[in-house]
């Protein structure tokens, strides 16, 4: 057991609803140039057009059977993050696992998300999200991601309480999950019970109330065009309008515009509370049951009807960017030559300077951690930019197999592995070496640009911590 508990003790949980309620939504659509809408069963990630660039994707070209890209994908598993909020925040039901059963390509080109119902009536289903997490449009530029998904093909009282959504979270939340919904939570594609109808929404601010309405959220609806969402793929895309004042967020399906928030309409601190962290990461999922679909069924979802075994397909994800003065950078968090590296963004242990003692392997929440970690073992990170105000604190995921009585410290230390250390905890066995866990620790003021230490420290000589990332927190 770590000796810290896994997140921080927030003295009330406000669970986290995407989205509560039913809109009566009035639509205006509107065509754009980007308008491209495929019949095919399948279709490769497509060609940016010009002036877009492509900063990221995945076409789930993979064997028929077998799991995402652990390059890509971390797999959530269970009812909840350690230490957040239960029924992943939202009420849903099901349990969310990394069987093939639940989560596989299909061999055709798409990944399923498949939820299944034991003979017990238990739910079990998939959720994903990127390991990359800085997904936000260049300065003075745009942020396009899109997804090209058929949802769960079934409708009426079988459909009750399926929950397929693609949409994004702001990246400070990953090993907080307390600071819901100020960080940013911006839906792609939502939908409830096998409504032909796709939902958009934008989560920020304070909950209840705040400038995006929680816990409804800015959202808006409307029919799939052409076909229905559930017999057919759709391309689901949002836009992050920067090279606009105010900047923009513009909801599409097929091309055809749905919904659209300004930022003056969230206004501040709260956009830059939204937009001024290290950016996006991207989600997947099909949850079963929960707020959303019980309150636009009026009941209790799922029921006694809803079928088992109707997939989610994902065709392909993908994210785009166009204009603004800096180029796509090729890894999340592997700062550019030359550029820096968000101290408050999560910067991936593996994506070290220089090491002493390091050993670089796969992670169990996908991506590599750094492990095999011992006394007088350092990772140093440079350029990391703290930005003007200190931080509050930082938050490691760290795992740990030591044995009883091998304990020591992560510590944090700028511009030299001896200086004195700005911050630190103790980490003693966690439950295992791929035992994961969000440990948080205080840190001394530190403003600007400075390369980062990760050092460890114990009284013993045995391993005793591996790091998947890091993060510091205001
Ligand atoms: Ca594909």
């Amino acid at each position: 057991m770590s000796p810290v508990p896994a997140a921080s003790a927030a003295p009330s949980v406000v669970p986290r609803s995407r989205r509560r309620l039913a809109l009566a939504a009035t639509v205006v659509a509107t065509t754009t140039a980007l308008a491209a809408v495929s019949m095919t069963a399948h279709a490769a990630v497509p060609a940016p057009p010009a002036g877009w660039n492509l900063m990221w994707s995945d076409d789930f070209t993979g064997a028929a059977g077998t799991l995402p890209s652990s390059t890509n994908w971390i797999i959530d598993t269970g009812t909840s993050y350690p230490g957040g909020p239960a029924n992943w925040g939202t009420g849903e039901i099901q349990t969310y696992t990394s069987s093939t059963a639940n989560l596989a390509h299909d061999g055709a080109g798409n990944l399923r998300i498949t939820p299944l119902k034991d003979g017990a009536g238990r739910w079990t289903s998939a959720r994903i999200e990127t390991v990359r997490a800085d997904f936000k449009p260049p300065a003075g530029g745009v942020l396009a991601i899109e997804g090209r998904i058929q949802m769960p093909n079934v409708t009426g009282a079988e459909a009750a309480g399926y929950w397929p959504a693609f949409w994004s979270l702001g990246s400070p939340y990953r090993g907080n999950y307390q600071n819901w919904p100020g960080v940013g939570e911006i839906d792609v594609m939502e939908n409830v019970n096998g409504l032909n109808q796709v939902w958009g929404t934008l989560h920020c601010g304070v909950a209840p109330g705040g400038p995006c309405n929680e816990f409804n959220g800015l959202g808006n609806t409307r029919a799939c065009p052409g076909s229905t969402c559930q017999s057919a793929f759709h391309t689901y895309r949002t836009e992050w309008d920067a090279s606009v004042s105010p900047q923009q967020l513009r909801w599409y399906v097929d091309g055809q515009l749905f919904h659209t928030v300004s930022q003056s309409q969230v206004g501040e601190p709260y956009w830059t509370q939204m937009t001024g962290h290290g950016g996006y990461f991207l989600l997947l999922n099909v949850a079963m049951g929960g707020s959303f679909p019980n309150g636009v069924a009026g009941y209790t979802t799922p029921t006694a009807s809803t079928v088992s075994g109707r997939p989610m397909l994902v065709d392909y994800v993908a994210v785009y960017r166009k204009g603004g003065g800096t180029s796509p950078s090729p890894t999340a968090t592997t700062a550019p030559p030359g550029g820096t590296t968000d101290a408050y963004g999560t910067i991936q242990a593996e994506a070290f300077s220089a090491q002493n003692g390091v050993v670089v392997e796969a992670c169990a929440e996908g991506g590599q951690d750094i492990g095999y970690l011992r006394n007088g073992d350092w990772a140093r990170y440079d350029n990391v930019d703290f930005g003007g105000t200190p931080p509050r604190d930082f938050l490691a995921r760290v795992a740990s197999g030591a044995p009883a009585g091998v304990s020591g410290l992560v510590e944090v230390r700028v511009d030299s592995p001896t200086a004195t250390p700005i911050g630190s905890f103790a980490l003693a066995n966690t439950g295992g070496w791929q035992s994961w866990t969000s440990v948080p620790g205080n840190v001394a003021a530190v403003t600007g640009r400075h390369s980062v230490y990760l050092t460890f420290t114990s009284g013993q000589s045995g391993d005793f911590v591996n790091v998947n990332w890091f993060t510091f927190r205001h």
